[in-house]
């Protein structure tokens, strides 16, 4: 097989990395301050061969990104929270979010604790930069990967999270883990993400993690033998025009897909493909407003030349168009 061209995959991106310095990935952006802030995970060769399990993504502390107008310059602030700074936690220090309540920005982070479980915690800040202070233990019932907080326009706060395969979703059903479950056979329906409201002082649950529920238009459950369409991870949800749009990947298959509801814990109906495969086998984002426009920020492993785990985070303008559906992305030119 030939080797791709990376310099002209480069000169065909629809966009550039936003810092080259670092490797960054599995950015979750929002307005805060009016600037755009990005949380991404910092990606780094920890040197372990890759599995399925994704054990080579060994990702050990957090930075936070900043710019003032897309296109401009971008900061990095620095590490904003490591692994050794948090108690229950042991490695792979995955994607990551954020949310502002008050004046306290919450940092929500996946990691792996000593037993090899993925939980997620909680850290705080006064500044949306960090360094955030870490709790001593992991959200109450968390699990999986992936967070996503979404503040509604009634001062509710939703996390979504999940990921199968290295992200252990399929080992977990109605909250409770077992390592005999296993993903549904291919004509049984997908899992779904979870959704759970956070509690008013935003470092729990405020109620048991609910499946959420993707159909397709005849109302039924996407099922686990759809690899083109059904959840594996990334969670995002953004509200536009009244209605929350669920974004996600398929994993596998490498699509950025949506699907709409009205109602922030679903079902939500499959509409179609955000973004069409980036080079690396993940693809992973965020969707956020700022200054009247919509942007997608995705990431793709260009400047590592292909390496999976050492990706790139990059940002573009994103079409909404007059019937509520997003235009779906070429990242690169032919
Ligand atoms: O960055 C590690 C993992 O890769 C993330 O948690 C997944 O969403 C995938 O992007």
């Amino acid at each position: 097989m030939t080797e791709p061209n990376y310099q002209e995959l480069k000169a065909k991106a629809i966009s550039q990395p936003l810092v080259e310095h670092i490797y960054t990935a599995d950015p979750s952006a929002h307005v805060f301050e009016g600037k755009i802030y990005i949380y991404p995970s910092h990606d780094i060769e920890a040197g372990i061969p890759f599995n399925d399990n994704g054990d080579h993504f060994g990702m050990e502390d957090y930075h936070v990104l900043s710019l003032e107008q897309p296109g401009g310059a971008t900061t990095d602030h620095g590490v904003a929270l490591h692994v050794a700074d948090v108690p229950w936690a042991e490695r792979q220090m995955w994607a990551p979010d954020a949310a502002k309540k008050g004046d306290t920005y919450y940092f929500y982070f996946p990691a792996k604790a000593p037993d090899g479980l993925f939980r997620i915690g909680v850290a705080t800040a006064k500044t949306p930069y960090g360094p955030f202070k870490p709790e001593a233990e992991a959200i109450a019932g968390s699990y999986s990967i992936d967070p996503a907080v979404f503040a509604d326009d009634d001062g509710a706060y939703y996390m979504y999270f999940g990921g199968i395969w290295g992200g252990q979703l399929q080992s977990y059903r109605d909250n409770s883990y077992s390592s005999s479950h296993q993903e549904p056979s291919a004509e049984q329906p997908a899992l779904g993400p979870r959704v759970a409201r956070l509690s008013d002082d935003m470092l729990q649950f405020a109620e048991a993690p609910r499946e959420v529920q993707i159909l397709d238009s005849d109302g039924q459950p996407l099922l686990a033998g759809d690899n083109d369409r059904r959840f594996f991870e990334a969670s995002w949800l953004h509200k536009y025009d009244g209605t929350y749009y669920f974004s996600y990947s398929t994993g596998d298959t490498h699509f950025l897909c949506y699907a709409t509801g009205d109602n922030p814990y679903g079902p939500f109906t499959y509409q179609g493909r955000i973004l069409e495969p980036v080079v690396g086998w993940t693809t992973h984002h965020s969707i956020c407003q700022f200054e009247g426009k919509w942007y997608l920020f995705y990431h793709d492993s260009i400047l590592s030349e292909g390496v999976t785990h050492l990706r790139s985070v990059k940002m573009t303008e994103l079409v909404h168009q007059a019937d509520g559906r997003i235009l779906t992305i070429q990242p690169y030119r032919d």
